[in-house]
């Protein structure tokens, strides 16, 4: 047996940084998604999301302040009150003073937490002045994505397959065959339901997470300005199927988005109902 040449060792070394950075350059181009080694949560990309990372700073102060305050009186205990300075223990068992203080400062933390929590809750949960409707519908296992406002176009999105990933320039299990194309700048209600077990529909830079039950129509909103692709999972366990369901939204300018609808009526209108395709394979 051969030693390992030096050379050999650069030439494996190089591929190694290659196969990392190929994917890290392929994605980076792209305006939305998880990112290799990407530490700390996506970019906000609607009002919505945007709240969001302001209300988890805010709790990041408030957090970091109850651990110093915690540590640092552990500490204090540590050294003031250990067996060599401190060899005979107090008997005290009960002060009323510090016990309502650490009653009622907790508590006091709990409310103005609660306040802006409460705030974004209402503000993420129906826009008022919605412009266009998407309704969502999660089935085993496929999204199907109808357009109210467009004349009941209705479509399903699917993953695509490795083969048609391997050609390059689309992502494995994010990308899709249709995605969800929306106008930029317009305030869209999401209405999202089941169809069987329950789905979720997750985009994580739209700050959209909605359950998707049968029989109950979950609402939510987004308003994107920043055209683009945004992508998104089920995030809610429904069988086999649950990690080959992903979500791309792509959000285009509002013409772009004329002349999409146009064209996608053509294009899906020999499409049946998702429902009855469904109804067709179940009867196989
Ligand atoms: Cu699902």
């Amino acid at each position: 047996m051969t030693g390992m040449r030096g050379m050999d060792v650069v030439r494996i070394i190089r591929g190694m940084a290659g196969s990392l950075m190929l994917p890290l350059m392929a994605v980076s181009a792209l305006a939305a998604g998880p990112e290799p080694w990407q530490i700390g949560m996506q970019k906000a990309a609607t009002p919505v999301r945007e709240r969001m990372d302001a209300l988890n700073n805010e709790l990041l102060v408030i957090i970091t302040g109850i651990t110093l305050f915690v540590l640092v009186l552990l500490l204090y205990v540590m050294v003031r009150f250990n067996a060599r300075r401190h060899p005979v223990p107090s008997k005290t068992a009960h002060n009323s003073l510090i016990e309502v203080i650490w009653t009622l400062a907790p508590a006091l933390i709990l409310v103005i937490v609660a306040v802006p929590s409460f705030q974004l809750l209402f503000y993420a949960d129906r826009i008022p002045s919605a412009e266009m409707t998407i309704n969502v519908k999660g089935h085993q296992w496929n999204w199907e994505y109808t357009y109210p406002d467009q004349g009941g176009l209705h479509f399903t999105s699917l993953p695509l397959s490795d083969e048609d990933v391997a050609k390059g320039g689309k992502l494995r299990l994010l990308d899709v065959d249709n995605p969800l194309v929306v106008p930029a700048g317009t305030n869209i209600r999401i209405l999202v339901e089941g169809e069987d077990v329950i789905h979720s529909w997750f985009v994580p830079t739209l700050g959209v997470q909605e359950y998707a039950v049968k029989g109950h129509t979950n609402e939510s909103w987004m308003r994107v300005d920043q055209p683009g692709m945004y992508y998104g999972q089920c995030n809610q366990i429904c069988g086999v199927g649950h990690p080959f369901m992903p979500i791309a939204v792509k959000v285009v300018p509002k013409t772009e988005f004329e002349t999409w609808v146009t064209e996608a009526k053509q294009k899906f209108a020999l499409t049946p109902a998702p429902d009855a395709l469904h109804l067709a394979q179940s009867a196989q």
